[in-house]
Parts: structure tokens; C-alpha cells; sequence
């Protein structure tokens, strides 16, 4: 794909230079939740995760209990506290329920760790060892953007449901799944002017390129606005847009949610689909909701992209979003935030050979996120 070259502070792509720090993919997103039994029952429900490991109480944890998840390749751990005070207590009393782990999935968890904290990372775990009867793996960690930790997990030698300590979770799975299939990209929301501090610790610490950016006259409406950097792993399987507030006529939506988190963490889960007209059909009939885009958006769309494989009026129905890059199309649509706090949320999106991030949506989604926001009354 096409890297950014206007941006001189940070390295782009760099075929040549040898990754130090080699991630074969996601590994888990771990949620701090109030309730992790029932967040564990909307994923399911709502989103078709199917049941995979369990630790607490009757596996000999005293303290913390959590459910992992799982649909295709995205694993997802919900962890909650059994007990007043301590460190998730205090997370979720400061964010309310967020993502606290973005774990990696890597070949080595202790050269990760070292060569990222040689550079500059912030230490959050040293390499440790964990171990039961299915195995061994191995787990490091660094600090990220607010509270949010990057978790470097090896486990070749581990041939269990999750990680050492976990069961598996017996529950019968009756839940169909949805079609999400991966993380196509996790976006972290920073405060103010610190977008590109951020994106040089993906540059610098993990070695990532920077893939597009998009300053604050790609990325408002007539009211509102933000910055944002697309930063991307040697092998792109792993992206992390990072977006700023910036200043319009009205609060930036970035803004709100630095508010409403008390702080910088992840805004938006990007889960990928093969066919996006039936996972969102899915979801709605089992309760997500999506954010609404005005019929007129769909008057204009195929002067803009041009041919698509897929008829107008389901999308049009749905709410699905259109746009193309040089390399092909893509469809996309976004959630309202699932939590109290307007926080966090996820999009749905299916790449027809685009490798961009739906530029061309900004606008309209923006102002259908204004649009929630005046309803909220933080706008
Ligand atoms: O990840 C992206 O870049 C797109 C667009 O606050 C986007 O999904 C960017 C900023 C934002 C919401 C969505
Ligand atoms: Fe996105």
C-alpha cells in the first residue's frame, strides 16, 4: 500500500530494514468490566463470541475473574474484579469498562520485550513464564497511550484453550456466529497534541510505518474536528490508527471521549466480515445499534466510488458506508459506543481490495457522531 511521504518526522515503510520486533498477529483484547459474567453473555448474544476459557473462583483465582471469547480469530477476555480496591477497581471507576490489554501475538516474548524497552518502552511486565498441564507460554509487556498495555504473548509451546491457568469454559455454545472474522485495525484516541508523540513510539519503540495521515481539513465537517495517523507493523497485520482532537466551531468527538474515559485509550475495534450485508443484518436483528446516515448519502455515493458488486438498497437499508481508494472498494459501518460512557465502539468493515480507512465516509460519519453527540448535550 501506499505510505505517506509528507510527513518527514516518521519513517515510512522500509522494506529492506529487517523488523526487530516480528508479530504474527493479534493474540486478545482484554477488557476491564464491572460485570464481566454479563459482558461475556452480550458478546455472545449480541455478537456471536463462542465461549472458550474461564478463569476464577473454581480454578483457584481469588481475586479477579474473566471469561475469554472467541469468533474466528479474534479473541476477546473480559476481566472483572471479586473484591473492592486494587488496580482494575480503579481503571474501571477512572474509564468505566475499556480495553486495558491489546495483546501480540509474537515468536518471542522476551526479545520483544527487550528490544522495545532498549528503545525507549516503558516496562509494564518483565518476561514471565506461566504453566499447567497443557503447557507453557510466555508473557511480557509495555506501556502505551493512557492506562492501555501492549502484552507480547508466545505460546508455541502451550496447547491449551487460552493460557496457562484457564479451563475450558463448559457452557454449551448455542450462539450462531456473526462472520467477524479478524481485527482489521484498533484506533487509539489521544489528548491534545499528542498524536504525533504517539505515532513516534510506534516508529521508534516498535518499528512500525506510518501509512496515512490525515490532518484536520481532511477530517472536519462544518462543526467539528480531529487529526488522526494510520501506523502499521512490517507485515500489516497489525494497525493502529492514533487520532488527536482539533479545534472546530463545536467539541470534537476525540475530545468527548478523552472526556468521558479520562484519558487516551482505544476508541474503536475494527472487525472485518466477509459479507457485510449479513453480519449487519445479524447484529441488528440481535440488538447492536449502528449509527444512522441520512438517505441522501446514498444519492450520491456510486459518482464517488463508481461500480460495486453489491446492490445500493441493502446498503442503504443498513447504513453501510461506501468508499474506494487506488486499489479497490470498501464497506463500513459504526456502532454507537456499546458502553454507558460515550467511549468505545466498534465498526464492521469488508475490504474489496481498498487498504485505506474509508476517507471518503469522514464527513458523513462525523456528522451522524455529531448528531449523538448534541443528543448527549457534549456537543
Ligand atoms: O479508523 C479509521 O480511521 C476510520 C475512520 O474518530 C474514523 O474508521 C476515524 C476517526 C474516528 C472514527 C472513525
Ligand atoms: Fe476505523
Amino acid at each position: 500500500m501506499k505510505t505517506d511521504t509528507t510527513s518527514l518526522n516518521l519513517p515510512v515503510e522500509n522494506p529492506e530494514a529487517e523488523d526487530f520486533l516480528p508479530i504474527l498477529g493479534t493474540d486478545f483484547v482484554e477488557l476491564y468490566v464491572g460485570n464481566a459474567k454479563q459482558a461475556a453473555y452480550y458478546y455472545q448474544t449480541a455478537w456471536g463470541f463462542k465461549p472458550i476459557a474461564y478463569a476464577g473462583l473454581e480454578t483457584g483465582k481469588k481475586n479477579t475473574v474473566s471469561y475469554v471469547l472467541q469468533q474466528d480469530k479474534i479473541r476477546l477476555v473480559l476481566t472483572s474484579p471479586l473484591e473492592p480496591g486494587g488496580d482494575i477497581n480503579a481503571h474501571i471507576n477512572k474509564h468505566g469498562d475499556g480495553v486495558k490489554y491489546i495483546a501480540l501475538w509474537v515468536d518471542d516474548a522476551t526479545k520483544s520485550y527487550q528490544e522495545t524497552t532498549k528503545r525507549g518502552a516503558e516496562s509494564y511486565v518483565e518476561p514471565y513464564t506461566i504453566e499447567d498441564r497443557n503447557g507453557k507460554a510466555v508473557i511480557s509487556g509495555i506501556h502505551t497511550y493512557g492506562e492501555t498495555v501492549h502484552l507480547f504473548i508466545e505460546r508455541k509451546d502451550y496447547h491449551g484453550p487460552f493460557l496457562p491457568g484457564y479451563k475450558d469454559w463448559d457452557k454449551p455454545y448455542t450462539t450462531k456466529p456473526t462472520g467477524i472474522k479478524y481485527i482489521d485495525h484498533m484506533v487509539g484516541n489521544v489528548g491534545w497534541n499528542e498524536m504525533n508523540k504517539w505515532c513516534e513510539f510506534y516508529a521508534n519503540v516498535m518499528g512500525f510505518a506510518q501509512l496515512v495521515s490525515f490532518d484536520d481539513k481532511d477530517i472536519s465537517t462544518e462543526y467539528t474536528a480531529l487529526m488522526s495517523k494510520v501506523m502499521s507493523n512490517g507485515n500489516g497485520r497489525i494497525k493502529f490508527p492514533i487520532n488527536e482532537p482539533a479545534h472546530g466551531k463545536k467539541k470534537s468527538q476525540i475530545e468527548e471521549y478523552i472526556d468521558f474515559y479520562n484519558g487516551a485509550g482505544v476508541q474503536h475495534i475494527a472487525v472485518a466480515t466477509d459479507n457485510i450485508i449479513e453480519t449487519v443484518t445479524d447484529l441488528r436483528d440481535r440488538g447492536v445499534e449502528f449509527l444512522y446516515v441520512p438517505e441522501t448519502y446514498y444519492e450520491t455515493v456510486l459518482d464517488r466510488v463508481g461500480e460495486i458488486d453489491e446492490d445500493l438498497e441493502p446498503l442503504k437499508e443498513l447504513g453501510i458506508l461506501i468508499d474506494r481508494d487506488d486499489e479497490g472498494y470498501l464497506l463500513q459501518i459504526f456502532t454507537k459506543p456499546v458502553l454507558d460512557r460515550p467511549t468505545m465502539f466498534f465498526e464492521i468493515i469488508q475490504r474489496k481490495g481498498a487498504k485505506s480507512f474509508g476517507k471518503g465516509n469522514f464527513k458523513a460519519l462525523f456528522e451522524a457522531i455529531e448528531r449523538e453527540q448534541d443528543l448527549r448535550g457534549t456537543l
